[in-house]
């Protein structure tokens, strides 16, 4: 356990922790590419959303449901998430208050999610991320607001990966002050955060899953249909978005990790794709580029963006192939 007085409130305090686990025992079980479309949720009609459906976009709920099985017959200690949704401007920022709740409204679409939330954060993780991301020279800050609202971003991926919310979280929040210096720059910050990371969950021992919070192609209609869940309406926004991701989806799966990086700022450029927010680079570094087949859960549009729910099982691999993980 953390002692108080070494708990990490700033980056220019010194800090010597002590773990209650034996060090060196952590490991990432697993990483997700977990898309937050609050239609998704909607879709659900968990009694935690006011708003009601009649389903709709079931391809992507369905390989949700493929995730939520994995998870639970892998019984992590934590799920960490990246969220978008969650932009910080003064630094990365770490869930830091051990119970949450509220109500969290998607500003964008209340009529769809108004969702009343409670989690558990893992605040000794938390404490541990900061120090190591202070480490690597990153701006850190712990959000330790009790009232804090958790952004739907957060709240849909862990919900569709774990709908019980019987596992502890730890949310981390987007920095985009690097975006706009520069791309690179930017992109280097998410791989030092995920570095951190991955350094944290093995000092402290934690059995972790990893998801990066985000949509492919993010070009997407301003016009509902009258009925959000009327499917009959719903594709992907255009012939080019779509290709884009099918190409994109094939480099991560093959973990084809030099043309991913490559081809990255391209990506974003013609699809405003939302992994600029650095998602997806974080939990891929954190899983340090792995040499492991991806499997595709589904794909789909959400108001004409594009959408892959996308699982690496790192402990299948270490359990077949010892030495595999880790090409860059
Ligand atoms: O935040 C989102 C998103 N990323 C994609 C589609 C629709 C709504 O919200
Ligand atoms: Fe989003």
């Amino acid at each position: 356990m953390l002692s108080k007085e070494n708990s990490v409130v700033s980056p220019s305090l010194s800090i010597t922790t002590k773990w209650e686990k034996p060090p060196g025992s952590g490991e990432i079980l697993a990483g997700f590419l977990a898309p937050h479309p609050p239609h998704l949720v909607y879709g659900e009609n968990p009694s935690q959303n006011r708003p009601k459906s009649q389903g709709g976009w079931d391809t992507l709920r369905w390989g949700y449901q493929r995730c939520r099985e994995k998870i639970k017959a892998l019984k992590p200690d934590v799920i960490l998430v990246h969220s978008p949704h969650w932009q910080t401007v003064v630094g990365h920022h770490f869930l830091r208050v051990p119970k949450l709740s509220g109500l969290s409204v998607d500003p964008i679409f209340p009529h769809l999610f108004q969702y009343e939330f409670e989690m558990s954060v893992d605040v000794e993780l938390a404490d541990a991320c900061a120090e190591a991301a202070i480490e690597q020279g990153l701006l850190v800050k712990q959000m330790t607001n009790p009232n804090f609202r958790v952004d739907y971003g957060t709240i849909v991926s862990l919900h569709m990966l774990n709908p019980d919310w019987d596992i502890p979280i730890l949310g981390i929040s987007a920095h985009n002050s690097p975006y706009y210096f520069s791309h690179d720059d930017a992109q280097d910050q998410m791989i030092k955060l995920g570095q951190a990371t991955r350094q944290a969950i093995e000092k402290t021992g934690r059995r972790a899953v990893l998801a990066a919070s985000n949509t492919l192609s993010h070009l997407h209609f301003d016009r509902e249909p009258a009925l959000p869940e009327d499917m009959s309406q719903e594709h992907i926004y255009n012939f080019e978005q779509y290709q884009w991701d099918m190409k994109i989806i094939e480099l991560l799966k093959q973990g084809r990790w030099d043309e991913f990086q490559r081809m990255f700022p391209e990506f974003i450029e013609k699809t405003a794709a939302e992994i600029k927010a650095g998602s997806l680079m974080w939990m891929l570094s954190a899983m340090n580029f792995p040499a492991v087949e991806a499997q595709v859960h589904a794909y789909g549009p959400v108001i004409g963006t594009g959408n892959a729910v996308m699982e690496w099982d790192l402990q299948a691999c270490r359990s077949s192939k010892p030495h595999a993980e880790g090409r860059l």
